[in-house]
């Protein structure tokens, strides 16, 4: 892994898992969207991870005008660091998912690196009332979601997305995933520095044990050198303990309410900013540094914020 001097958080705003009934704080509109997305660039988030919803019923809306609600607003408020979703949900195809950031030619775009089973239906045990009937269907059916990321998909968004200047948060959600992104780079599809999004903690993919950290930061130091920046995601509970575990390592880290809607156990985090203020307590709390937008940019070898279309 590159050495670094500078920790970079990344905030996911509000994804595609989570649902309105879950918690009231979950942006859904797309002013609540800006809002919360420059409140958590101003705590300190140099990367803005963003997923659009219809303002209606909260569910995932991945048209590339439901982006446009909030795009501009947020590049004129702050200087952070834009990615755009193509995982889209895992319902979506991948031709819907891709639209967003083949359009908007954001700095960075996210690039699922697998296909995996997603399966967030043992939620429903905790939550019974729903207010838009989607949320239930949305959790049932995730009982048989294949949230697909053939070799072919991969090759489409890159296609459609990498003559723009884009580049990528590649999500490996298992150990696999660092080997198909290795198998992209041998063909040269995609260049260093890989921005390596590590997912821990959802269920189709790697567990959360500090075991699984320490075996992805092996196995990504063994397979890409110094050609990679390390950043790592805790889902839901186990947020914050793997933040600190992976920031001790080296890491770059992602917060926000698409990766856990809590701030602690049995509290509801009441925005975005507060994970990412937690976030740089732990950062400055070992003694390190939070990267700003432009050191980010450096880092990770970005095109920069005036050569986006939005
Ligand atoms: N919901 C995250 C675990 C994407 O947007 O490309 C994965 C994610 C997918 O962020
Ligand atoms: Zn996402």
């Amino acid at each position: 892994m590159a050495r670094q001097d500078k920790v970079i958080i990344s905030c996911a705003v509000t994804g595609a898992i989570h649902t309105p009934s879950m918690t009231p704080y979950l942006p859904i509109t797309p002013d609540e969207i800006a809002e919360s997305a420059i409140a958590a660039a101003e705590a300190g988030a140099a990367i803005l991870h963003l997923h659009a919803r219809d303002p209606e019923t909260g569910k995932p809306d991945q048209s590339p005008e439901a982006f446009a609600g909030f795009l501009s607003r947020i590049k004129q408020a702050t200087n952070a660091v834009v990615n755009i979703t193509t995982g889209g949900s895992p319902y979506m195809t991948v031709a819907e998912r891709a639209k967003p950031a083949a359009q908007w030619q954001p700095e960075v775009a996210s690039l699922n690196m697998g296909s995996m089973n997603f399966g967030f239906f043992p939620l429903l045990a905790k939550y019974k009332d729903f207010k838009f009937e989607w949320e239930r269907e949305h959790l049932e059916g995730s009982r048989d979601l294949v949230f697909r990321n053939s070799f072919k998909d991969i090759e489409y968004v890159l296609e459609t997305c990498y003559g723009n200047g884009t580049r990528f948060e590649f999500e490996c959600y298992d150990i696999s995933h660092l080997y198909n992104l290795a198998h992209f780079a041998e063909r040269g599809l995609v260049k260093p520095p890989f921005f390596v999004q590590s997912v821990f903690g959802l269920l189709g993919g790697i567990g959360t044990h500090p075991e699984d950290v320490m075996h992805m930061k092996r196995t990504a130091d063994r397979l890409f050198g110094k050609d990679f920046r390390w950043s790592v995601l805790g889902a839901g509970a186990n947020q914050f303990r793997i933040a600190t575990q992976a920031v001790a390592m080296g890491a770059n880290i992602r917060v926000g309410l698409e990766d856990s809607i809590w701030i602690a156990r049995g509290k509801l985090a009441e925005s975005n900013a507060q994970q990412v203020t937690r976030a740089r307590a732990i950062i400055e709390g070992l003694g390190l540094e939070v990267a700003t937008p432009d050191e980010a940019r450096e880092m990770l070898s970005l095109k920069g914020g005036d050569r986006v279309n939005f």
